[in-house]
């Protein structure tokens, strides 16, 4: 998958808050995550999902608008530890340029990661549909997935393609193999999408722990 994520130029992050009212405000996700000045909140619960073991019969569908990549998610997929039921919509991945490895949104002490996963849920306990939710203070929960890349290679066979503006259909796969092993250690905050129109709408879980991909799988321009 061949992507370019635009950054720069009138299209630019920086001329989002022209734009895009809420962009830039209070709650503009992402942030720098400084461990050591957190509060540690004993009603956090470990995060539960449920139904994120998907059977390779159920098809999932994988576009790419040319910067970003994206799947689909059934709605069976929902996080069951917060007060409401949040179902699963689609999950997206950031990521920067190969050479540099610096894609992450959220960084921990300014640190930035290869990439960043984000599985997007709504609270479907209080609003019908996703585009209902987006905007509404608690229509949204993202869980958040920092990766890094590891620098040697193991025998995994990849599957090279480049699409843009396409969609393909990929049998269903164990999503939860894409979240790191501990569900129970996370950042939490109330936020906002990382992109216009950036809505204040997203309570925000980013894993302490990262997960590792390897080097054959950053795609490389
Ligand atoms: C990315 O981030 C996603 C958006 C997502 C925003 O721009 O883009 C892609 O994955 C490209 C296809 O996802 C979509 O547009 C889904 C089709 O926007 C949303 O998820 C709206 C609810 C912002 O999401 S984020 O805050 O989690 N990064
Ligand atoms: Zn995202």
């Amino acid at each position: 998958i061949i992507c370019i994520d635009a950054v720069a130029g009138p299209e630019g992050q920086h001329y989002w808050p022209k734009h895009y009212p809420y962009c830039g405000g209070a709650f503009q996700s992402p942030i720098d995550l400084k461990p050591g000045l957190l509060r540690f909140d004993p009603t956090l619960r470990p995060i539960e999902i449920q139904n994120y073991n998907l059977s390779p019969n159920e098809q999932l569908t994988l576009g790419n608008n040319g910067h970003s990549v994206q799947i689909s998610l059934p709605s069976k997929m929902h996080i069951s530890s917060l007060p409401q039921r949040y179902t699963a919509a689609q999950l997206h991945l950031h990521w920067g340029s190969s050479s540099r490895l610096t894609g992450s949104e959220h960084t921990v002490n300014s640190k930035q990661y290869a990439a960043e996963m984000h599985v997007v849920h709504f609270n479907s306990d209080k609003y019908p549909t996703m585009s209902i939710a987006v905007d509404k203070s608690d229509g949204l929960a993202v869980l958040g997935v920092l990766i890094e890349v590891r620098h040697y290679e193991r025998g995994v066979a990849t599957n090279d393609f480049s699409l843009a503006d396409q969609k393909v259909q990929m049998p269903g796969f164990n999503i939860r193999q894409l979240l790191p092993a501990r569900l129970d250690e996370y950042y939490r905050y109330d936020g906002s999408l990382t992109t216009p129109p950036c809505y204040p709408s997203v309570l925000w879980t980013v894993f302490r722990n990262h997960v590792t991909i390897s080097r054959k799988q950053v795609l490389l321009n």
